[in-house]
């Protein structure tokens, strides 16, 4: 058993487990407590790729092996060790790009479905977006009609996933340097699909062999995910569900009500928050939650399903991965669905011990004893309302004795997708990267992070995420986020504009303060990284601050992951040439070559690269001295310190 304040660095969280702790429920803190990591397997040290195996060659702990030793560290077959951790970091990547490919392929499917107009509850709502994906796609507009457009966008998107050949469409986007680096690499990807197989086809026995190969493959597959799945999911549903733009919502468990019908929805795909957003405002239902006792419908979402809906329709956000179990322990969750991905499987034994239905809602994401109702596009709102009707009936069988809300909600602006930073930065007429560029150029902003990914119960809930983001601000980085993090960011209440006055360094709170906004930008879900590849994008294209991505003084981390999610991301934001740094455990430590490989070498070649650093506030200084660097290569680095100068200076004259 753990204890509360070591669990979470949220006091809400914290209240809540210690609920859960009097309720007898096990939660994941538990587990976390009661199982240790292995130590072979947690460095990449263990093989089962074969049934000669497992077999493990762990290098010996705190001294150096011999050269007879490590002869002698290779499994069955005579892979080394190299060998083994390499192909255990590429079936990572291919296990996250599988995900978010497979996300990206079922959203393209009923995009195309709906632009047929074979399903009514879905259509275009970004009209804007479509002719610029249509034009991105080499789509010929002409006199076509807008239904026409989507059907070929639709078909196109769809064919990529498969592609056996040439360029995924999305390669072009970059710029023309980052396109030649990886060119001249090998590591254009194809089609998701294709990239996926050949990784996993190369790790099987006997394959690929040399563990630089493999960690190249693992790169153009990650690239597929990066720039091929993950881009297409974020751009169709923008165009489906509508571009995010800055609206207002509540974050963390106290947005549960004891006197409404709680409903939450878990998981990734928005194909069903959308529709449960329409059925959980429908007047009938709300009618029929009345008469049931109950004073409305509250809906309220978790991980990244919660992501999407909270930043098109402001829908609060009950938290992030490590609380889903934790909104069903404080006994208020009348009902929860469940899609694909994050989801744990003790929901269901912790929806036991409460009155909560659990329902799971994709053939791809069932759970052995719970109630599954398919999702089915062509009954979109149908389904959802059955669904609410469900939670409605669930309410009466509520303990309101049983039931402790923690209090505490925070208020979080989120929404800023791609295109919204352009024209919140530039404005509605001459959307913009480049006053970005300017107070980077000036010194203002010293550069920029993505800072995403999951939580990982290995360490303190939130913690790296939060101690990371205050020293990145601090010291005048604009941080973006998505996934798990945002709700980390904004659980403590740092993704408001006023955040800035108390959180961010001179230069950055000058700029929030200008253009209105939080220091930490909430850019949505983890398929949407797309959008932080093509804000770099943005950045380069606007010119003054290098030809590629990796001149750009900007930086990633994913200081709590865990999923294999986040692994492909990391490797793509490093084969597009982002510095990259993950915190918590890094998966190929028991190899020094394959290792040293991701962190330098990968820069010969990607003119990117990982880091591992488990204190986040060293972390935070790693990116920070990265940006630095960058900065200095573009001769920008003396423009800051004079505008340090300057605010040293302001201050001096404002206490005189
Ligand atoms: Fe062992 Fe080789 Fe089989 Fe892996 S593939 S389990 S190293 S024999
Ligand atoms: S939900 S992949 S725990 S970010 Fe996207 Fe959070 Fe990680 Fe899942």
């Amino acid at each position: 058993m753990a204890e509360a304040r070591k669990v979470s660095i949220d006091g809400v969280t914290q209240e809540a487990y210690e609920k859960a702790l009097g309720d007898g429920v096990e939660t994941v803190f538990d587990r976390a407590a009661r199982i240790k990591p292995c130590p072979i397997g947690s460095g990449g040290a263990c093989c089962k790729n074969c049934g000669m195996g497992p077999c493990r060659v762990p290098a010996p702990k705190n001294r150096e092996e011999t050269p007879e030793e490590r002869a002698k560290r290779t499994g069955v077959c005579g892979a080394t060790a190299e060998t083994i951790a390499a192909r255990n970091f590429a079936r990572m990547v291919a296990g996250g790009a599988s995900a978010h490919s497979d996300h990206g392929r079922g959203i393209a499917e009923t995009f195309l479905a709906a632009a047929k107009g074979e399903i009514k509850d879905f259509v275009i709502k970004d009209e804007q977006k479509l002719y610029q994906l249509a034009m991105d796609m080499g789509v010929e507009i002409g006199d076509k009609d807008l239904r026409e457009i989507a059907i070929e966008v639709g078909e196109r998107s769809l064919a990529e996933f498969g592609k056996q050949e040439g360029e995924g469409i999305f390669v072009k986007r970059a710029p023309l340097k980052r396109q030649e680096v990886w060119r001249r690499a090998g590591v254009v990807p194809r089609g998701p699909d294709r990239e996926i197989v050949e990784m996993m086809h190369r790790t099987h026995i006997g394959v690929d062999q040399d563990y630089e190969s493999i960690l190249m493959h693992a790169a153009r597959t990650a690239l597929g995910d990066g720039w091929g799945g993950s881009m297409i999911a974020t751009e169709l549903q923008d165009v489906m569900f509508g571009t995010p733009e800055p609206v207002v919502g509540l974050v963390n468990l106290g947005i549960l009500k004891r006197d409404e019908v709680n409903i939450i929805i878990h998981g990734h795909e928005p194909l069903l928050p959308e529709m449960m957003v329409i059925a959980s405002q429908d007047p009938e239902l709300l009618r029929y939650a009345e008469s049931k006792g109950a004073k409305g419908i509250n809906l309220g979402g978790l991980c990244c399903s919660a992501n999407e809906i909270l930043m098109r329709h402001g829908i609060p956000v009950a938290g992030n991965f490590l609380q889903q179990e934790l909104a069903i322990t404080t006994g208020a969750v009348d009902l929860m669905t469940v899609d694909v991905q994050c989801q744990m499987q003790s929901l269901r034994q912790v929806a036991s011990c409460y009155h909560t239905k659990l329902i799971t809602t994709d053939r791809r994401g069932k759970i052995e004893g719970v109630q599954h109702i398919q999702f089915e596009e062509e009954r979109g709102l149908e389904i959802a309302k059955e669904i609410v009707r469900m939670a409605i009936d669930n309410f009466a069988n509520r303990d309101q004795g049983r039931v402790v809300i923690p209090d505490g909600t925070k208020e979080m602006v989120v929404g800023f997708s791609h295109e919204t930073i352009n024209y919140l930065l530039g404005g509605m007429f001459r959307a913009s990267y480049r006053p970005l560029n300017d107070n980077i150029i000036n010194g203002r902003i010293r550069g920029v992070a993505g800072v995403v990914g999951c939580n990982n119960a290995r360490v303190q809930h939130n913690y790296n995420f939060v101690t990371m983001i205050k020293e990145l601000i601090k010291s005048d980085v604009l941080v973006l986020t998505t996934g798990c993090s945002s709700m980390a960011a904004g659980e403590i209440g740092l993704m408001t504009p006023e955040a800035a006055l108390e959180y961010a360094g001179d230069g950055l709170r000058s700029v929030c303060e200008a253009v209105g906004i939080p220091p930490v930008l909430h850019v949505g879900s983890c398929v949407d990284n797309s959008r932080i590849l093509m804000a770099a994008t943005a950045m380069v294209k606007d010119g003054g601050l290098g030809d590629d991505i990796s001149d750009l003084p900007v930086a990633g981390a994913a200081p709590e992951w865990m999923s294999e999610k986040a692994i492909s991301i990391g490797e793509y934001f490093v084969a597009s040439g982002v510095f990259t740094v993950f915190g918590v455990t890094w998966p190929t430590t028991n190899s020094e070559e394959v290792t040293r490989y991701l962190f330098e070498r990968y820069e010969d070649s990607l003119k990117g690269m990982w880091a591992f650093e488990q204190d986040p506030v060293k972390a935070a200084q790693l990116m920070i001295a990265h940006i630095d660097k960058k900065r200095k290569a573009l001769g920008i680095d003396k423009a800051r310190e004079r505008i340090l100068y300057d605010m040293a200076k302001r201050r001096e004259l404002d206490a005189a």
